[in-house]
């Protein structure tokens, strides 16, 4: 038990890289990482912790709390966040490498919902529009979404109502992007999630990754002026998986002062992770101008109802650095099931643990979307490990 106490147990440890507020931080994003290519080294000093582990148990022979360290492994096989976390911080694999190995792992648990994903995206049909892969983006228009136009009009009644409330506390992660969006919203408007699993988009998203996604987010964002030009309102890659597609659809018109997203495509992405030593850490302006041309970046401005869809993943991209008004965004995040960060919302996650998640007479392959909500869809990290 002492072994396997040593394994899991990854409280902070003076050596390891700790986040802002002191704790370590699963994300990894604000944290030192080991980086480049795993080498036999590493495989050596891994090798040796184990044998040392092991030592140690045989020779303090102890079984303290079998029941709290069999939990913890199971708290820590579901989550691709914790698995990742362990080889990192932990067992200093470097992070390209404990991506992959989280990513197998994550399959390895249910082969089954790998393999019909993967045929059932073989079946959807085809799309009339696309992602293209070598940019990872689309810009399209809400006209081309049957449920789409319902969905700007309740946008804008329900940001109406609520602008006013109490925002979020300055000490909020992003005390300049505020989600609007309640879970009882999804049932008094099911306008949102006919929209989000519709077939159209849903084939679009299947298309581009070869799998049938789960839906990780559904948010009403309204950007507010900060003074700061901090988290995601730098450059940045996002972290959920290989691909990812981000919805983001314009709920008012967007000129640049009001904070739009703005994001290089995916070929260039990949140009300036080359020429940066990539640390999987935000990427301020000045790193970027020295390596590439900011001007080059697409930037999501347009009339009411302009669609983006943008892998965040490949595309580099930042927003909500508003200068003046505000601005409103419908968003809907896709990700792969066997995604190696699962993704987290309260917004679904509340939702679907009150009403049954075979909500409305869903098509078959669409049901896939909110399958094994709680163990996958949503499960949150904890907060200190
Ligand atoms: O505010 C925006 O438009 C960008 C948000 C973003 O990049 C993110 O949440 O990862």
């Amino acid at each position: 038990m002492f072994f396997l106490r040593h394994i899991l147990d990854i409280k902070p440890l003076d050596r390891q890289p700790l986040g802002a507020d002191g704790t370590l931080d699963p994300r990894g994003s604000k944290t030192q990482i080991p980086l480049g290519r795993v080498s036999w080294h590493n495989y050596a000093v891994l090798l040796f912790r184990i044998i040392r582990a092991y030592k140690n148990y045989l020779v303090n022979n102890s079984m303290p709390h079998a029941k709290i360290l069999i939990q913890r492994f199971i708290e820590i096989i579901h989550s691709g966040r914790e698995i990742e976390a362990i080889l990192v911080h932990r067992f200093q694999i470097p992070k390209r490498t404990s991506r992959r190995i989280t990513k197998i792992l994550r399959i390895a648990r249910s082969p089954v919902q790998y393999l019909t994903r993967l045929f059932a995206a073989q079946l959807c049909k085809p799309a009339t529009l696309y992602i293209p892969n070598s940019t990872g983006f689309l810009i399209t228009d809400s006209a081309n979404f049957s449920h789409a136009p319902k969905v700007l009009t309740t946008c804008s009644t329900i940001a109406k109502e609520r602008v006013n409330e109490s925002s979020s506390s300055s000490s909020a992660p992003k005390p300049f992007l505020r989600n609007l969006l309640n879970q009882n919203d999804l049932s008094d408007y099911p306008e949102l999630l006919r929209f989000a699993l519709d077939e159209s988009l849903i084939s679009l998203v299947a298309k581009y990754f070869g799998t049938i996604p789960i839906l990780a987010d559904i948010a009403l964002y309204r950007s507010s002026p900060s003074l700061s030009t901090t988290s995601s309102q730098m450059f940045h890659f996002d972290q959920e998986d290989y691909r990812t597609v981000q919805l983001f659809m314009l709920v008012e018109d967007v000129y640049p002062e009001n904070g739009p997203l703005t994001f290089f495509d995916a070929d260039e992405s990949q140009q300036i992770k080359k020429k940066l030593v990539y640390n999987y850490t935000r990427i301020s302006d000045h790193e970027i101008k020295k390596i590439h041309p900011i001007s080059s970046a697409h930037i999501l401005t347009g009339e009411r109802g302009t669609i983006g869809l943008v892998d965040a993943v490949r595309c580099c991209h930042m927003g909500s650095r508003v200068k003046s008004g505000y601005r409103l965004t419908f968003l809907l995040h896709y990700v792969p099931y066997h995604s190696i960060k699962e993704p987290y919302s309260n917004n679904l996650e509340m939702w679907l643990s009150q009403k049954h998640y075979r909500f409305m007479d869903l098509p078959k392959n669409r049901i896939y979307l909110l399958d094994r909500p709680s163990k996958t869809l949503v499960r949150r990290p904890p907060r200190n490990i």
